[in-house]
């Protein structure tokens, strides 16, 4: 008779999966590992819930909002986005920044709500215990890496982050989605039953009851956000104490990221041989200023939303980038057009523009801001300025734009 081998397989890989570990020596239980080191009141797995539900939503936005963002730099085949809203990618980064910000103090106060279980005895009952522990350990270590990165970067506090930026924040994100999901799989039971039974409050005289601690918690993350919120909401940007930009402020009333010092380009901008190098499909055209400026001009309010999360609004003067690709005998409702800083190094040097935005009638190679001549720090003699895009891929001191037809 053949037997199926299945069911005991099964039934002994459970067995050893939750088979006791041997405890370590009890001479090890001292400081925060003996017993009734901690006993705080306000601990409960009603306030870690609570915690963990809004942490579970701000990670949550700020991951889409982030991947979004990503998406839009680095598009896989299958996305693309438009042109319009033109402030879509405002709101979006903003939202971006701001849930990674909230994070902060909830982090905070969820990792002290359960950071007493981090001297539990024993260290590990079993092999599933082991790897829920391991989850855990991963999870903390890609969120506190997710909120530190990303302040650095907003700080521009680039030399503790011996790696590139971008990257370590895109992949290490990926690993906080997949560690809190399976964190909020094993824990969901506890999280129903604690919010299904009031405990009642028992926190003695003299220490913060629960309600007390939460609100504290709800009070830093609205501060925070109210306080940098003004970065992106112009209204908000004389409270704006904490955002490191603000609308407003810099050369021609907005903020500068990158000075054409700091890019190297101030003799290649000033030069008068300067010459805009058009290229379509057989032809090459080299445009001066004066070119520039004898073409149709059109103007447009457009914002500056930067990766960062701040973002301030200009008017733009100059030509449509759809008129310079006709130019270049392409037709502009389905093209690509490659533009390219006079900066030589640098990696925001250059940028591909998708064909929702060549066909954009607001999508302008700039040459006034304001009304005046761009500021040399705003690139000068001539910027991509187009809706819904991130500041990133607004390229300044534009030398040369190759336009390529999509069929
Ligand atoms: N050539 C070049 N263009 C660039 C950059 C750069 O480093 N080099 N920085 C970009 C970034 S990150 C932003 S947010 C905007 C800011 O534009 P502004 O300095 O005019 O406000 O410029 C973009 N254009
Ligand atoms: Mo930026």
């Amino acid at each position: 008779m053949v037997r199926d081998p299945e069911p005991r397989v099964k039934t002994s890989l459970r067995a050893w999966l939750f088979q006791p570990l041997p405890p370590p020596p009890a001479a090890l239980r001292r400081g925060p590992l003996r017993p009734g080191a901690f006993d705080s009141r306000s601990r409960s797995a009603r306030l870690t819930s609570l915690l963990g539900i809004a942490l579970a939503v701000a990670f949550t936005v700020c991951f889409v909002t982030g991947l979004i963002s990503h998406f839009i730099q680095h598009p896989p085949w299958w996305f693309g986005w438009p042109s319009r809203p033109v402030g879509l990618y405002r709101v979006t980064q903003g939202v971006h920044v701001a849930t990674g910000l909230a994070s902060v103090p909830l982090l905070g106060a969820k990792l002290w709500s359960v950071y007493p279980r981090l001297f539990a005895w024993p260290p590990v009952r079993d092999p599933v215990h082991a790897i829920e522990r391991a989850g855990i350990a991963a999870l903390v270590a890609a969120a506190l890496f997710q909120l530190i990165s990303g302040i650095l970067n907003i700080a521009h506090w680039y030399e503790p982050m011996p790696f590139f930026f971008t990257a370590g924040h895109y992949w290490s994100a990926w690993l906080a989605i997949g560690a809190l999901l399976a964190h909020i799989g094993v824990k969901l039971p506890i999280v129903r039953s604690a919010l299904r039974h009031r405990t009642p409050e028992r926190a003695p005289a003299g220490s913060i009851s629960r309600r007390g601690l939460l609100g504290t918690v709800g009070a830093a993350a609205g501060i925070i956000t109210l306080a940098t919120a003004g970065q992106t909401v112009a209204p908000l940007a004389p409270i704006a104490v904490l955002a490191p930009r603000r609308p407003g402020t810099g050369p021609q009333h907005l903020p500068v990221n990158k000075t054409a010092g700091g890019a190297g380009v101030r003799d290649a901008i000033f030069a008068p041989g300067y010459r805009l190098t058009l290229t379509g499909p057989g032809r090459t055209r080299n445009l001066a200023l004066a070119d520039l400026a004898a073409l149709p001009q059109h103007t447009v309010v457009l914002p500056i939303s930067c990766v960062e999360g701040w973002s301030s609004t200009g008017t733009w003067t100059g030509v449509r980038l759809r008129d310079l690709v006709e130019l270049a005998g392409v037709d502009p409702e389905d093209a690509e057009a490659f533009v390219e800083s006079l900066e030589t190094r640098g990696r925001y040097r250059a940028t591909t523009v998708p064909p929702p935005h060549v066909r954009d009638p607001f999508t302008l190679i700039a040459l006034r801001l304001g009304g005046e001549p761009l500021h040399p720090d705003h690139g000068y003699p001539a910027r991509l300025i187009a809706p819904n895009r991130p500041g990133v891929l607004q390229t300044k001191w534009v030398g040369r734009i190759t336009v390529r037809g999509m069929q």
